[in-house]
């Protein structure tokens, strides 16, 4: 538990009471209806308690899009800020006890200042980030790429980067890098497609050499953006055969938002678990590209579908199986706050909903070709509306059952705004 609270702890309290025998009510009804399919709620509940994601640094900033950036009042100018703000995503939602930072944009003098501050709130850290798909004053230009530059010093500069991240990480008890390079070209002809890729092995054997025994390194695919005629890492195809030469520590990451609109991500998900790859996740959902909404927003039913593979996994107790959670969403129209608290809570009713399926009933239909069945048990678990464990195994652990009503009782934002006069943190871009 934390020494310091943001959120008055009497005010999650007092409003906890007056919801509380609602939630009782329906947690019990629905723990009836479970029973009569053989499910022990608690069981579901105590599993959901124990679901972790970790928040990124950069998610509690506004987000913008390459036209403009509409800042929220009272944003965070700092790490220090961030981590304020993650803490109350985790004192009221309990579900994101970790926190995943950028470099440079986190960088501090002191990461150890950086470890007691996220330690005060009873936080850790889970992945790094490195960044070198934006220039640094001073630097070398990523203009023509990073770790695939046509330039060996460029080259050098983005694995230099890249093994600063790890240190870095060391000191604030991380134990993963993770790298997405957006390294690719606008033009047919502009680099040669293969000579690129070795470049991105060679770099990326420096640093994979770089990682202490107990690290790993998950790189990221994603299929455009920045470059749009072609990306190096565009897909979970090219992104296996990487992690495959870099060596054991190397795992492939899945951002949900980094595949094309009609792409199967569950069936990815399957595969990498299948032949032990699976480093983990950056949740958000999408309706045309890296949108980086909110998860589960635009297709819910996907993000159930990979929690399906992910339970069975689970169930079946697949080798090496230990995946990592990140949310990775960009905010541009609502307070960040808030579509994280919300957002967690959907990945853990995911969670909630794949525990749910009769996983022997469906081997069975799967078997004898029962293909409506088969179809319908899933339906069956996803159609369940598990908000009652959601919202008792927050209440369990101290949060709020409302989260978002207490934070906005709480007025955290507005006292924010007062607190933090809006600084020009940049006019456009991701986040
Ligand atoms: C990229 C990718 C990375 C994230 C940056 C901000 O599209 O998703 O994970 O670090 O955006
Ligand atoms: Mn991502
Ligand atoms: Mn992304």
């Amino acid at each position: 538990m934390s020494d310091h609270e943001m959120i008055d702890t009497q005010l999650i309290q007092d409003e906890n009471s007056k919801i509380e025998n609602d939630l009782s009510t329906d947690y019990e009804s629905l723990g009836e209806r479970l029973e009569r399919h053989s499910i022990d709620i608690r069981a579901i509940t105590a599993k959901v308690a124990n679901y972790a994601v970790a928040t990124p640094t950069w998610g509690v900033g506004t987000g913008g899009t390459r036209f403009a950036r509409f800042p929220n009042p009272g944003e965070p100018r700092n790490i220090y800020e961030k981590i304020d703000d993650c803490s109350v995503i985790y004192q009221l939602g309990r579900a994101t006890p970790t926190l995943s930072p950028h470099f440079p944009w986190d960088r501090v003098d002191d990461p150890a200042e950086l470890k007691e501050r996220a330690d005060a709130y009873g936080m850790g850290f889970d992945a790094v980030n490195s960044n070198t798909f934006q220039d640094q004053p001073g630097e070398e230009s990523y203009k023509y790429g990073s770790l695939t530059n046509a330039s060996a010093s460029v080259r050098d500069q983005a694995v230099a980067h890249n093994i600063e991240c790890i240190e870095l990480g060391k000191a604030l008890g991380s134990k993963a890098l993770t790298v997405w390079v957006g390294d690719g070209t606008n033009f047919p002809g502009q680099q040669d497609f293969t000579t690129s890729l070795e470049r991105y092995l060679d770099s990326m054997r420096e640093v994979y050499a770089a990682l202490p025994d107990d690290w790993q390194v998950f790189i990221e695919h994603k299929l455009y953006e920045p470059a749009f005629y072609s990306t190096v890492i565009q897909d979970w195809g090219t992104n296996y055969i990487c992690a495959t030469e870099l060596g054991e520590k190397a795992k492939c990451l899945v951002d949900l938002g980094h595949h094309a609109p009609t792409v199967n991500i569950e069936m990815i998900v399957a595969r990498l678990i299948q032949f032990n790859k699976l480093a983990g996740f950056h949740f958000n959902d999408s309706k045309y590209g890296d949108d980086d909404l909110d998860s589960g927003s635009i297709d819910p039913f996907q993000l159930f579908l990979v929690f399906n593979e992910l339970v069975a996994a689970e169930l079946r107790d697949a080798p090496g199986f230990d995946p990592a959670y990140m949310l990775d969403q960009s905010h541009n129209v609502t307070d960040p706050i808030e579509s994280l608290i919300n957002s967690a809570a959907t990945v853990q009713g995911s969670y909630a909903r794949a525990l749910l399926v009769d996983r022997s009933q469906l081997a069975g239909y799967q078997q004898s070709n029962d293909v409506l069945m088969a179809h319908k048990t899933l339906k069956l678990a996803y159609e369940t509306d598990v908000a009652p464990i959601v919202a008792m195994a927050r209440m369990q652990a101290g949060g709020a059952i409302d989260p978002v009503a207490v934070y906005r009782k709480a007025g955290y934002r507005e006292e924010k705004a007062r607190q933090r006069p809006a600084s020009n943190i940049g006019s456009s871009g991701i986040v």
